[in-house]
């Protein structure tokens, strides 16, 4: 069929000659969602005590995480891992965010961590499941989205490599969520143990072939983006420190971070640590894309496992352009293959019925054959029969010549004469 934009294949490019106002469209976004304010879920694994609550307070500059409350002695410690979620909304130079943590306590602390990571793949899977239910349903106008957009993953300052737990943790999570590492509590190791340390981290993370995420530039990018995503690799996994407490440096002006004898570490200071870098990615210039790779990526994947286990399969054929002219002909070509099935088998149904008719006649005529057969046996026999008692009969009664008849006459007179 003829395009009747008179160029199949592509647009054609077109010369304005002013200001029509589409390139006000993304003035329009920006207004509607700052308007509408961002949703943004954000989950941290470590073991306790590696400073989860701290560094989220710290990135928000908020206290999203209240102080802890100390467990009396005799209390239980926490069995398994717990998951919780805080909500905060925030505010920053008119722009909304309701920014939801989840917290996983206990994760790490059990005797046998071997199934740690379980109870948080499935608090991922079902925030999956929840979204998933509602893009069923008949209305979709109030989809809330309480998908996870990333994991920052507390790894412990050990300056050795990987543990068996946090291997098998990125492992079994890696493909379901943008998975964040970190080194956590940076300052209690030197600059070059933390930089051989990194090395070692990022050579188990290949080896092991978990895909964390990281920043990507195309051809698109400008050449800002460009470096910025180059410098937010470069640092890759974070060595952080967080602090919400505020030191004075030696010039007399407070800034947050830690305080040791030999002096301070600041924490918005890139020659310190990266946790500069890190709010970077998360906050500033990659939170739109960690939403993206989650809805686009990630939960797109799980969605089609999920439906395919459940037994759903796609039907290309919906989602074909329509043309009247293609479907007339399809459906003439499926009306003649029809057609001419059904004469096939009925030819071949008349042919069955001739071969039995066929068959049947031949069988009678060969039974008529025999028949006469027969009889004509026995009626040759009859007539040999009868031909033989006539023969026999003939003999019998045989005429008698005159003499003889005299001879008989003389005969009979002398019998008669005897008495
Ligand atoms: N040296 C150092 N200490 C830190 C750092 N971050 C947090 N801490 C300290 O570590 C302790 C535990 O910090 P939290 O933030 O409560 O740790 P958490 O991971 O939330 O612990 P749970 O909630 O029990 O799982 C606190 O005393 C913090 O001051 C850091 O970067 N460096
Ligand atoms: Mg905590």
């Amino acid at each position: 069929m003829k395009s009747t934009s008179g160029n199949a294949g592509g647009a054609q490019k077109k010369k304005m000659h002013g200001y029509v106002g589409f390139s006000n469209y993304p003035n329009q976004i920006h207004r509607r969602s700052v308007k509408n304010g961002f949703n943004f879920t954000l989950m941290v694994v470590g073991e306790s005590g590696i400073g989860k609550s701290t560094l989220i307070n710290t990135l928000f500059d908020s206290k999203i995480f209240s102080d802890r409350e100390e467990l009396p002695p005799n209390a239980d410690p926490i069995k398994g891992v717990d998951i919780t979620s805080m909500s905060a909304d925030i505010q920053e130079n008119g722009v909304k965010l309701r920014l939801t943590v989840v917290d996983t306590p206990g994760f790490g602390d059990s005797i046998n961590n071997e199934d740690a990571w379980q109870p948080i793949l499935e608090n991922i899977e079902s925030r999956f499941d929840a979204y998933l239910a509602q893009e069923n349903r008949v209305n979709r106008s109030k989809i809330s989205d309480n998908r996870i957009d990333a994991v920052i993953y507390f790894v412990k300052p050990t300056g050795h490599c990987l543990r068996a737990i946090d291997i098998e943790f990125m492992k079994r999570l890696h493909t379901k969520v943008n998975l964040v590492p970190i080194v956590a509590k940076a300052d209690t190791l030197t600059a070059k143990e933390l930089e051989q340390f990194k090395t070692k981290l990022l050579a188990d993370i290949n080896y092991h072939g978990i895909q964390i995420f990281k920043p990507v530039s195309d051809e698109f990018d400008d050449a800002e983006t460009v470096a910025d995503n180059r410098s937010i690799l470069s640092k890759i996994p974070f060595a952080v420190i967080g602090s919400e407490k505020f030191v004075e440096r030696p010039d007399g002006t407070s800034v947050r971070g830690r305080s040791y004898p030999w002096g301070i570490i600041e924490v918005e200071s890139e020659e310190h640590n990266d946790f500069m870098k890190l709010r970077q990615m998360l906050l500033r210039t990659h939170m739109e894309e960690l939403k993206d790779s989650t809805d686009i990526v990630l939960y797109e994947n799980y969605r089609t496992q999920k439906l395919l286990s459940m037994g759903h399969v796609q039907d290309n054929g919906v989602f074909r352009e329509y043309n009247p002219v293609v479907q007339i002909e399809e459906d003439r070509r499926a009306h003649e293959a029809k057609m001419n099935k059904m004469e096939g088998e009925m030819t071949a149904v008349f042919q069955q019925k001739v071969q039995e008719k066929e068959s049947k006649l031949k069988q009678s005529e060969e039974e008529l054959y025999a028949r006469h057969k027969e009889m004509k046996t026995v009626l040759e026999k009859q007539r040999s029969e009868l031909d033989e008692k006539k023969r026999r009969a003939e003999a019998t009664v045989r005429p008698t010549t005159p003499m003889e008849q005299q001879t008989t006459k003389g005969k009979k007179k002398n019998i008669f004469s005897g008495f």
